[in-house]
């Protein structure tokens, strides 16, 4: 019998790897020709490759399928599995096997990366070798080691739609708004797929939560539930009091100024919480947080200023792929002042939602990509919108019109695939157009 693990980007090879480094035999799959498929030369030998398409013999002497993360479960021949009785599991589900050590598992629609990298980061000031991986970059079962580590982990609902035992020893959920709106049905069906973070959880592990989000507030789980908020007290758990953050889990409080807080904005403050809740659990003392406050600088591709040419802040924000991630990176903004690259790859996103910041803080609105006409007809009557087909037209765009004071945005509330591989590669394109502007218009 054999494993097939569908899909050969970073998860599926990462997984197909593992398996045969254990001297298991696995095929992998990929509906895209070989010529396409950019790590093929990172495939073990020893595994089969089956690429251009899922052919019905796939399923014939299987036992397992691992299924990456960007192929929903309802594609023909896997609903043919299910039918056939064979278990379909997640990426992260097999990696899970071969851990040892502690897991921290985080998700939510907004901040997942940033919260998983500083709780990275703490981990790391207090010297309790974190391993970071999952949908921040590296997969999983890329990333395991043969020592006992703490892993931290970023899961997206993709993932965890297809964990079975994957247990989180804190399991943290930090809000739900619509995303990924063109893979679920309902904003319901989704909420179910991020709440499946809590499976197998037990009374000693912790579930860390938004208290200020009904839909993440009361979780169903066995385990010790730690709230955050940043507007209230909330015992046990962490929150915003004035200009400082403050912890109380029962046994007394311990206060960090918010300024020691490099990242800016309130969305920020809610990853902070979040994160120091789950690195106290996993046993980070509170200087080792202050310092990593103090020393983490957040992300790629997440508001990044590229550059200030003419008076004008050129921002990468290529990580906001979704309609609330693109609200939060402008309601910092200053009124009237914002050229906002919008559009790519649509995910069903809401971008009505945007109407009213997009009328208070923005010039002009500049397209590209599949979602353009659907950004224009959503958005028609905020701002002037300016089709401009690709990165290339929006950039030139900007930097013909706006001036001093004003910010070009790259926040596109979309996801990437449509003209580029992937966010990164995006915010790559942008910034270095950006760097080669010429320093007259
Ligand atoms: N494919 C098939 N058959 C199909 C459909 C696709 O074979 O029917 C193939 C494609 O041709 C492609 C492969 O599947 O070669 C791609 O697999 P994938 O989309 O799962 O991509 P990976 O490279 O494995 O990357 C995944 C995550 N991607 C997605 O969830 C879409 C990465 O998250 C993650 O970093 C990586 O695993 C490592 O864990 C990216 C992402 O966009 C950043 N995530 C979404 C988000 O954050 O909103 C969820």
């Amino acid at each position: 019998m054999r494993t097939v693990v569908f899909g050969a980007g970073k998860s599926g090879v990462a997984a197909a790897n593992l398996l045969a480094a254990r001297g298991e035999r696995v095929v992998i799959t990929d509906s895209q020709q070989a010529s396409a498929i950019a790590l093929a030369d990172s495939i073990d030998p020893r595994v089969e490759c089956v690429f251009g398409e899922h052919p019905p013999a796939l399923l014939d002497e299987t036992s397992e399928i691992v299924l990456s993360p960007g192929i929903p479960r309802t594609i023909p021949i896997l609903t043919e599995a299910v039918q056939r009785g064979i278990p379909i599991i997640a990426e992260i589900e097999l990696a899970s096997r071969y851990m040892r050590g502690r897991i921290a598992a985080i998700t939510g629609s907004n901040g997942k990366s940033t919260t998983t990298a500083l709780i990275g980061a703490i981990l790391g000031e207090a010297s309790l070798a974190p391993v970071v991986a999952g949908n921040i970059g590296e997969p999983l079962s890329g990333s395991i080691s043969d020592l006992e580590r703490n892993y931290v982990i970023e899961l997206s609902s993709f993932q965890l739609e297809t964990v079975s035992l994957f247990r989180a020893n804190v399991a943290l959920l930090l809000n739900i708004t619509p995303d990924h709106m063109d893979r679920y049905a309902t904003l319901d069906d989704y909420a179910a797929a991020k709440h499946r973070v809590f499976r197998n959880q037990r009374a000693s592990d912790c579930a860390v939560v938004n208290a200020d989000d009904a839909r993440t507030a009361n979780p169903q789980t066995e385990a010790e539930v730690w709230r955050f908020s940043s507007t209230r007290r909330v015992v046990p758990g962490a929150w915003l009091d004035g200009s400082e953050l403050v912890l109380d889990i029962g046994a007394g409080e311990s206060r960090i100024a918010r300024s020691r807080l490099r990242l800016e904005g309130l969305a920020n403050v809610e990853n902070a919480l979040a994160a120091w809740l789950a690195a106290r659990r996993l046993g980070a003392g509170d200087d080792a947080v202050a310092r990593a406050f103090a020393s983490f600088a957040g992300l790629p591709h997440r508001m990044v200023l590229v550059r200030e040419l003419g008076g004008v802040r050129w921002i990468n924000d290529s990580k906001g792929t979704n309609v609330d991630a693109t609200l939060k990176s402008l309601e910092g903004m200053p009124d009237a002042s914002v050229f906002l690259i919008l559009g790519g790859k649509d995910k069903a996103g809401e971008f009505e939602r945007l109407g009213p910041l997009v009328r208070a803080k923005v010039k002009a609105v500049l397209t590209i990509g599949h979602a353009a006409p659907k950004v224009e007809e959503k958005l028609r009557g905020t701002a002037p919108i300016v089709a401009c087909g690709d990165m290339r037209g929006a950039i030139d765009y900007g930097r013909a019109n706006a001036a001093t004071g004003d910010v070009v945005l790259l926040s596109p509330a979309c996801a990437s695939f449509d003209q580029f591989r992937n966010f990164e590669h995006r915010g790559e394109v942008f910034e270095e157009m950006v760097r080669a502007l010429g320093e007259r218009a």
